[in-house]
């Protein structure tokens, strides 16, 4: 059995474009994780976690996929290690973030995995390139463009230009 699952990259930190373009690479670098929508690269202001980080390029892909949650969980892990990810503060910069969105419609709430994201619905930097991946896509029964206009850190994004 198979389930759509939309992925939310972000970076910080180091050559953040590359790393995204790698990580997404590595994600469906297995026949169990099949990529199916990319969306727009954003630069955005950093949201919580100590102040004067730099600012992410976040991302979403959707994949089709055979890994259970707690599979596709350790699999995300495995490809943020291999870009050098460390987890010293709590939202502090990082080279690789790799969360899990959605999964199928499976809701879920254990102390390391809650899906969906319990903080997707109120962030732009993961709502606004999903609604421009897939104008009809939904979270908890509501449009995600509509979530992402009402998200206090809309005014932080904008469309990553590279070389600029
Ligand atoms: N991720 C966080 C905390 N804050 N801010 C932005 N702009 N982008 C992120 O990906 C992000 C964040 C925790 O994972
Ligand atoms: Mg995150
Ligand atoms: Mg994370």
């Amino acid at each position: 059995m198979s389930v759509k699952a939309v992925l939310a990259l972000g970076s910080n930190l180091g050559e953040r474009s590359d790393t995204l373009s790698h990580a997404v690479a590595d994600l469906v670098d297995t026949p169990r994780v099949r990529l199916c929508a990319v969306s727009p690269v954003v630069q955005t202001k950093s949201v919580g976690g100590p102040a004067d980080q730099p600012d992410y390029l976040n991302m979403v892909i959707e994949v089709e996929t055979d890994l259970g949650p707690w599979e596709l969980l350790a699999h995300c892990q495995a490809v943020e290690n291999k870009h050098h990810r460390t987890r010293e503060v709590r939202w502090g910069p990082r080279t690789l973030d790799v969360d899990i969105i959605t999964y199928g419609d499976l809701t879920m709430d254990e102390p390391t995995l809650t899906i969906p994201h319990p903080r997707a619905h109120e962030r732009a930097f993961v709502l606004q390139p999903w609604a421009w991946m897939d104008s009809h896509a939904t979270l908890a029964g509501v449009p995600v463009g509509e979530l992402a206009a009402a998200a206090e850190d809309l005014d932080g994004l904008a469309p990553f230009e590279p070389g600029r």
